[in-house]
């Protein structure tokens, strides 16, 4: 842990490591955005962002704007002005992932091997019935790519996706609001989605949309024998050794860089 600690800094990334491999992943200062408009990405650690939703004809997913508020929470302007507003900022609330109108979902990508996401937590979460508010808590489903072979999901409708390689995780209802939501699953992937609930993933909906901002992640790197750690999906679980190598590698790197500037 030490070593992925020195490792951190020496990148300047938001990735806490935490207990048994455990990293938690945030989206503040070091993180870093590419792109300006739909389709842009947040990168933390060997974790990369993306935003959907099913607003394409037929329900196919389109590349949508991951906003990032104040307080470095991520939600997701859709490309239907009508419903989310516009990028940058989008209208309130539709800045948020939500399932109102369209679902809306972040896509997160895991370079150098699968992981299993362990929790996760959203740093603003509302529940409406019309405009009744029922609470700061949201309904999230979670999904993960279990297929032998990985395809972009741009131009699919999530249905298709749990039909070709994907699958529902699970819906958790009620999220509350800066609560650390452990998954339970042991499910093992490189690519995850969470997304606002209902629609092709179940009854999370329930004519009462979710809005929320997703505040951290927790993931540890795949272990072997666990379910997704086979095949293509061989874990990138660092030995100590190796990791105290990549230290020492970028270490070079940076003063290397440091003497050339
Ligand atoms: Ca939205
Ligand atoms: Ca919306
Ligand atoms: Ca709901």
């Amino acid at each position: 842990m030490k070593n992925l600690f020195k490792l951190g800094i020496v990148l300047g990334i938001s990735v806490i490591a935490g207990g048994a491999g455990a990293a938690t992943y945030t989206f503040g200062a070091g993180s870093t955005s590419s792109g300006t408009s739909y389709g842009n990405t947040r990168l933390t650690g060997n974790l990369t962002v993306s935003a959907l939703s099913d607003t394409a004809a037929g329900g196919a997913l389109a590349s949508a704007y991951i906003w990032r508020d104040g307080s470095n929470v991520l939600g997701n302007v859709n490309q239907d002005v009508s419903d989310d507003g516009t990028v940058p900022a989008g209208s309130s609330p539709n800045h948020a992932v939500d399932n109102d109108t369209h679902q809306d979902s972040l896509l997160l990508s895991f370079s150098g091997g699968a992981v299993n996401l362990s929790a996760f937590s959203l740093g603003w979460a509302r529940e409406y019935s019309g405009t009744t508010l029922l609470g700061n808590r949201a309904d999230v489903a979670l999904l993960a790519f279990t297929g032998n072979s990985y395809y972009d999901p741009l131009g699919h409708s999530y249905a298709y996706l749990l039909s070709n390689g994907w699958s529902l995780i699970s819906e958790y209802s009620n999220v509350a609001e800066g609560t650390n939501r452990s998954t339970g699953t042991a499910v093992n992937s490189s690519y995850w989605m969470l997304a606002a609930a209902g629609g092709a993933f179940g009854s999370g909906y329930a004519g009462a949309p979710d809005y929320f901002k997703l505040q951290s992640i927790m993931a540890t790197p795949c272990v072997p024998g666990q379910p997704g750690c086979g095949g293509s999906n061989i874990p990138g679980v660092p030995e100590p050794g190796s990791l105290a190598l990549a230290g020492v590698a970028l270490a070079g790197v940076y003063r290397t860089r440091r003497r050339i500037a």
